[in-house]
């Protein structure tokens, strides 16, 4: 069991209609990381959630080259928050992607979100969300390269695995950066 304390924050990666089904990258079983989050929000000192916020002309779309279809274009339906989230929790939202060359899969890349944990006090962060093998894997990584400890917790992510091997190749990464692996359920106050 790991209990939370002041130095804990938890990271809500991307939970956007459009990674969601019937949004336009949808991620098959994205809607099973609700029921962990909205548990564990009440939990955290400190709630951070991120938003892929992209550009028209971002060089990841496919209409300019890049491998994704639309997705998370600003001020769009798709990239609001998923109604399914307790948004009424996040004591912060941070805005990624914006920068139309750089692909913006990490919540650390061009961002002030270490800065506002170390405002926080915030010494290790729990990561969810979506997708597991784009933006978790590199918030993850990155979370750890900017010395937070980092926790994932797996039953609150889910992949888009385009390649199958995806998912897997992503926890093996997420572990080999020094990130725990663990299920919600082992997480209380
Ligand atoms: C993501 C692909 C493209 C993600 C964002 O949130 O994991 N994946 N943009
Ligand atoms: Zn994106």
């Amino acid at each position: 069991m790991h209990r939370i304390g002041p130095h804990d924050a938890l990271i809500v990666v991307d939970p956007q209609n459009d990674f969601l089904p019937g949004g336009t990258l949808a991620v098959a079983e994205g809607n099973r990381i609700f029921e962990p989050i909205n548990r564990l929000m009440a939990l955290f000192p400190y709630v951070v959630a991120t938003r892929d916020w992209h550009p028209r002309d971002h060089a990841y779309f496919q209409a300019n080259g890049g491998p994704w279809p639309w997705h998370c274009l600003a001020r769009t339906h798709g990239a609001q928050f998923s109604p399914l989230l307790h948004s009424e929790q996040i004591d912060d939202v941070i805005s990624k992607g914006t920068d139309p060359k750089t692909d913006g899969y990490s919540a650390f890349a061009a961002t002030d979100l270490a800065e506002k944990l170390r405002q926080h006090g915030i010494r290790r962060v729990f990561v969810t969300g979506l997708a597991t093998d784009y933006c978790v894997k590199a918030t993850t990584i990155d979370a750890r390269d900017a010395g937070f400890d980092a926790v994932v917790l797996t039953d609150a992510i889910a992949a888009i695995d385009a390649t199958p091997g995806d998912e897997l190749r992503a926890l093996d990464e997420m572990r080999a950066s020094g990130a725990q692996l663990m299920k919600s359920a082992d997480v209380a106050l």
